[in-house]
């Protein structure tokens, strides 16, 4: 099932920062990306996560060796300050899909216990209540096709 879907997403994909897509038990995980970031600094992490199964699940953790710590995050604005704040749960309902984005939910990783560099991959537990445990893998990326191509003030 898995090698089916990263071929499928090879034969899609033109660019040479290929990331792959991740599916187990009714959840896929398209696109898991973060930036490159020093030894002991902070990294934060984005993907897609599309619930196609009939019931909803919830991520509830994250696990790695590349940092100290690992969660999911949230970002609001309040005022004119981005903040952030720790996420316990991310619920995923039947049929949605949830963006980690860039100014928006994203996972975060303390004491980055590795350099993040460009073209590595990060090995990454997504641990859901019932899906359990799914292992991806964040491509390290410097700029996004999307990003590249959209203006600054269109947030
Ligand atoms: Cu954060």
């Amino acid at each position: 099932m898995r090698a089916l879907v990263c071929i499928a997403v090879l034969g899609l994909m033109a660019s040479p920062a290929v990331s792959a897509d991740f599916a187990a038990k009714g959840l896929k995980i398209g696109h898991p990306w973060t930036r490159p970031a020093a030894l002991g600094g902070t990294g934060a992490g984005y993907m897609t996560v599309t619930n196609s199964g009939k019931a909803g699940d919830t991520l509830v953790g994250i696990e790695t060796a590349a940092a100290r710590s690992a969660g999911v995050h949230r970002s609001a604005m309040n005022g004119q300050v981005m903040s952030m704040r720790p996420l316990p749960a991310l619920a995923i309902a039947p049929g949605q899909t949830v963006a980690l984005a860039p100014g928006g939910d994203h996972i975060m990783m303390v004491g980055l216990t590795r350099a993040l560099s460009q073209g590595q991959k990060i090995p990454v537990t997504l641990v859901f209540q019932k899906a359990g445990r799914v292992q991806i893998e964040l491509s390290v990326e410097t700029t996004r096709p999307a990003s590249a191509a959209a203006s600054p003030n269109h947030h």
